[in-house]
């Protein structure tokens, strides 16, 4: 079975990357193990990472390396925008990216989560949700991604998606038809980011995606950074926009206090290998 982390005959929990390989954790313990409307949702304490969360099989957060992966798919984008007052969130239900997001000087931000039951379960292991949540700015919203900006009237500063894997069931929101419908609700002068998978594990989808997503925006990057506990170590996000090309923004506006996130890192992100470089041909 694919996605169901837990082994409990070894004590462990594992994502499988490919039929050949993967990631394994040994379970301290298992603090959750239940079955919402959406997804299998897991939570184990490991020795080193901490609590791990999974979803469907797949690791979405650990309380270690989850800095890594947050800091990289918010800050590049509100670093660059120069009033980033509305802010939207498609996913993130453990709140990460909630967090990273109010270390700016942001207005409102909007989390639209379409498990209730990953909010519960985080709000219990996950304590940063809590508070991000507890913030007069942030409004949640328990909804699919998709119907909430066919249907909202606002208008945003900084989208910013965090979704699952561009293959299986998350795979609309990496479609093209997704990317029209944020579009619609972004402002002229807006930033769309997403994290867009593993470097090498969705290679093809990498160059799927780029070929509609140049059509659509005047700047449409793939940016990079690790993430030790996601499938095959190097992670890709999006930054999409039609006014501002992040690797000519002269002023950064960084918070204070984050773990990875820099003015060297943003300069470097951007820069993509040559087997990479190939596929967006
Ligand atoms: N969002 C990205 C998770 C993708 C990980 N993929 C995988 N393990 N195959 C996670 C939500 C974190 N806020």
């Amino acid at each position: 079975m694919k996605n169901k982390a837990l082994d409990l005959s070894r004590h462990e929990a594992r994502e499988y990357h490919t039929n050949y390989s993967g990631i394994f954790f040994k379970a301290k313990k298992v603090l959750l193990d239940k079955k919402s409307k959406f997804q299998r949702i897991e939570i184990i304490e490991n020795q080193f990472f901490g609590k791990v969360l999974f979803l469907d099989g797949l690791v979405q957060t650990t309380e270690k390396d989850e800095f890594f992966y947050h800091e990289m798919l918010v800050h590049p984008a509100l670093a660059c925008h120069p009033h980033p007052a509305r802010v939207l969130i498609i996913g993130g239900g453990d709140g990460g990216a909630l967090r990273e997001a109010l270390k700016h000087p942001v207005e409102k931000v909007w989390l639209v989560e379409i498990d209730q039951e990953v909010i519960r379960a985080c709000e219990q292991h996950f304590p940063w949700l809590e508070e991000a949540l507890a913030d007069s700015r942030a409004e949640l919203a328990i909804a699919d991604g998709f119907d909430f900006i066919q249907q909202t009237r606002d208008r945003f500063d900084v989208i910013i998606v965090d979704s699952s894997d561009p293959v299986g069931p998350s795979a609309v929101l990496h479609a093209r038809n997704f990317y029209q419908k944020l579009k619609k609700v972004l402002k002229p002068d807006g930033i769309i980011v997403a994290q867009a998978g593993s470097q090498l594990l969705h290679l093809e989808e990498h160059g799927q995606k780029y070929r509609f997503l140049k059509k659509m925006f005047e700047h449409t990057l793939f940016y990079f950074g690790p993430v030790p506990t996601y499938p095959m170590g190097t992670w890709c996000y999006n930054f999409l926009s039609d006014v501002i090309d992040p690797r000519e923004v002269k002023k950064l506006r960084i918070p204070e206090g984050l773990k990875y996130y820099n003015q060297e890192i943003h300069a470097a992100a951007f820069s993509r290998p040559q087997f990479f470089l190939e596929k967006l041909k």
